[in-house]
């Protein structure tokens, strides 16, 4: 009879624990740790995480990712918005999270023709300054950007979005006044500034032909000047129709046959409508738009979640295929409610780009995701 209770007494307690192994509901799989063997899964840190006040975001970044990428804090404007002062109290702390976790700590980005102060490019009358000039600018700011952290960021995005789609040298600043060897000299002084940094190259669209053929010429031409280049960032701005997936695998092969390593870097699935004549709109104001624009304000209906875990899926198999050529995979932001998605290429819309929802909760293409690193 003693017995007997003693093990009706065990029961709930096995039935319990039979419940927390057996449930993979209770037990939510981090990224990180899916995908341990294929690649390092990252994610772009804004301002409210680096500084801790956004709670909830730093334990999703803390159990899900270990590379992280500084959304914009180290773009030329902030780091150093003027001739004679850098701010570096935000990618000090941004280094120092990384560290903490020790994580794969991603520099973005030191020669952008985005986010790059006018002082740059002018003298004090205003007037363009010359080659000499900018080259020095360009010069001191990867040294001491770059210099302070040496040996604590890991990659930098040394020179990004540098082609058009159609192949062309982007008509910027850096190409007008300097001439094509900006995109040399950025990487030799990068290497100067930190010997053991990698420096990548990073664009968006790499699947287009046209830039593929220049972004390989260039890093050709790097190479055979022993200029050291170490990865190609392709970044992962897409849609539910782009890119094709056959464009998408014979890119990310033709760049990894030059011997580097590829990475998808910035990526998010824009679900919302192309905004056509509307692009740059501020929608709030006006009630049609916003529908016609923002047609998810009020949720994401299940049909729409499915679609977006399929199309997740779809290109995590490409990336998990091709898991010994790519590095790391690191998406551009943390959650929905912080997606650059939210505001371009129309202000005050509703994006669900990413694998996490506006409440910090794992989205359906999270499990997408998820489930493809097991192997579906
Ligand atoms: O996500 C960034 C957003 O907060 C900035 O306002 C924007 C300014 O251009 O830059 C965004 O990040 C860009 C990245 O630095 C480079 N590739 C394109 C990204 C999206 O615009």
């Amino acid at each position: 009879m003693e017995r007997k209770i003693k093990v009706a007494q065990l029961l709930p307690i096995a039935g319990l624990i039979v419940l927390v192994i057996g449930c993979p509901l209770n037990a939510q799989p981090a990224l990180k740790g899916a995908f341990k063997h294929a690649f390092y899964i990252g994610t772009a840190l804004n301002r409210n995480q680096i500084t801790g006040a956004d709670k909830n975001s730093v334990a999703i970044v803390e159990k899900h990712f270990n590379s992280i990428t500084a959304e914009n804090i180290l773009k030329w404007v902030y780091v150093h918005p003027e001739p004679t002062r850098y701010d570096f109290a935000p990618a000090d702390s941004f280094v120092a999270f990384g560290e903490k976790n020790k994580m794969f700590i991603v520099g973005h980005t030191l020669v952008w023709h985005n986010q790059t102060p006018r002082w740059v490019f002018a003298d004090d009358a205003g007037k363009p300054v010359d080659r000499e000039t900018l080259l020095q600018r360009m010069k001191e700011h990867i040294l001491t950007v770059a210099g302070r952290y040496k040996g604590r960021i890991h990659g930098w995005d040394v020179v990004n979005e540098a082609v058009e789609d159609d192949g062309q040298l982007r008509q910027s600043k850096w190409l007008q006044i300097i001439g094509e060897d900006y995109l040399q000299k950025a990487f030799e002084w990068a290497h100067e500034a930190d010997p053991k940094a990698e420096l990548y190259y990073n664009d968006y669209n790499m699947w287009h032909t046209g830039k593929r053929q220049t972004v390989i010429r260039l890093v050709r031409e790097l190479q055979s000047k022993g200029v050291r280049i170490d990865g190609i960032g392709m970044q992962g701005h897409w849609g539910m129709d782009y890119p094709p997936l056959d464009e998408l695998e014979t890119s990310l092969l033709a760049y990894a046959e030059l011997g580097v390593k590829v990475m998808i870097t910035e990526l998010d699935i824009n679900i919302l409508p192309n905004p056509g004549s509307h692009q740059g709109a501020d929608i709030t104001q006006n009630y049609a738009l916003q529908q016609e624009l923002n047609p998810y304000a009020a949720g994401l209906p299940d049909s729409m979640q499915a679609k977006l875990a399929s199309r997740y899926a779809e290109l995590f198999k490409i990336l998990y295929k091709h898991r010994d050529k790519i590095t790391r995979v690191t998406f551009w932001g943390v959650h929905d409610g912080v997606s650059w998605h939210n505001n371009w290429p129309v202000r005050g819309r509703t994006a669900y780009s990413l694998l996490f929802d506006r409440k910090y909760q794992p989205k359906p293409a999270f499990d997408a995701v998820i489930r493809i690193a097991g192997g579906e």
